[in-house]
């Protein structure tokens, strides 16, 4: 396989309820990633309507996420911040990609069954292709790495094998065309960190997620001062104390839920957020995680809340960096179609 250029690819769905789980996930290394990298980050409006959502809430959610993106600390200038929707070559090289990937591996994705839940012969064929659709977001631009939280890992995975499998599937055309022995990198999962899946403040075995019909089981990024101090007071623990050790977490999984989150808000690991808090009940530890949340979340809250106010600005971002997408796209798309055969 011939070295690909490294490139970041990554996406965020406008579905409403940004949270600290896609934060601390996703979008803190989204913007980590710009000092080492070349970076795509981008609202993901056609995975968003996989779902049912009202046109007016998907509007309004594509500006959040752009908003999200830029008041944490996203570069649109130095960087390329678009919406799906705008860059055709997302669709054409899903199509594509259904035609490569196997019902099978679809088959066993779990997020499908969690989301389809008992629904499955009811729920839309997006959903079910939707990982297809993920994997040509990514290698459209021929991505390298792709930061994401956990619960993304096995998606991933399938970008990989699909990859993988064009390659294979089209080897000797791929050399013919010009393109030596691979035509598409592997992506490579980005996942590390103490937060890599937040979970619920009001169930430690559930993810924080932005569907929970419990406000109170996430931080929104557009939470104030006072709505994330009163969420993490009322938050989930159980009645022993901090234990000194990252082992003494194990069977408890609101206590190992909050250090996490300490851990990654303050950038260090969870071993010397024990170290220093071992011992101690959960009382302190909130009123410490209180201020380390609000010193995070608020001023991209108001920040986010500022943006907001300008639609048409953030509108001009989305709409230069899809064109700065499709300049890369295109060419990739034109490429793929000669592989393929079709008459262009
Ligand atoms: N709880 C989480 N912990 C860590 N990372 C998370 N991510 C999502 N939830 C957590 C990461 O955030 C990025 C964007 O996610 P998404 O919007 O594309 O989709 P999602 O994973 O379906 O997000 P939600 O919040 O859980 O939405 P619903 O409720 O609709 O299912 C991804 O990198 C994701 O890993």
């Amino acid at each position: 396989m011939p070295p690909f250029p490294e490139r970041v690819f990554s996406g965020v769905q406008p579905t409403g309820n940004l949270h600290l789980g896609n934060y601390l996930g996703a979008i803190k290394k989204f913007v980590a990633l710009q000092q080492t990298h070349e970076c795509l980050y981008c609202v993901v409006d056609m995975h968003a309507i996989t779902v049912p959502l009202p046109p007016a809430d998907l509007k309004h959610n594509i500006r959040e996420v752009t908003a999200a993106f830029i008041a944490a600390g996203i570069d649109p200038q130095k960087h390329i911040v678009f919406n799906q929707s705008q860059v055709a070559e997302h669709a054409e090289l899903a199509w594509v990609f259904n035609c490569v990937a196997r019902m099978g591996w679809l088959n066993r994705m779990t997020q499908f069954k969690d989301k389809a839940g008992k629904n499955s012969e009811n729920v839309s064929v997006g959903l079910f292709a939707y990982p297809a659709l993920m994997a040509a977001d990514i290698l459209v631009y021929r991505a390298t790495h792709v930061p994401v939280g956990e619960d993304q890992k096995q998606h991933l995975e399938l970008s990989r094998d699909i990859a993988q499998k064009f390659n294979n599937d089209f080897a000797a055309s791929i050399a013919a065309n010009g393109h030596g022995d691979a035509f598409f990198p592997l992506p490579e999962p980005l996942i590390q960190g103490p937060a890599t899946r937040v979970m619920s403040l009001r169930d430690g075995s559930k993810k924080m997620s932005k569907s929970d019909a419990s406000d109170y089981s996430r931080l929104n990024l557009s939470d104030d001062a006072d709505a994330i101090a009163q969420k993490i007071r009322k938050a989930k623990t159980d009645p022993e104390p901090l234990p000194s050790e990252v082992a003494g977490l194990a069977g408890r999984p609101e206590a190992d839920n909050l250090v996490g989150i300490y851990a990654a808000l303050k950038g260090e690991t969870k071993e010397r957020v024990l170290a220093q808090f071992g011992g101690q009940n959960f009382s302190g530890f909130k009123a410490a995680l209180v201020d380390v949340a609000v010193a995070t979340l608020d001023p991209i809250g108001t920040e986010m809340k500022r943006l907001m106010r300008d639609p048409g600005h953030l509108e001009g971002v989305l709409n230069q960096g899809a064109a700065r997408a499709r300049a890369i796209a295109a060419p990739v798309m034109s490429a793929v179609k000669d592989i393929l055969g079709f008459v262009r």
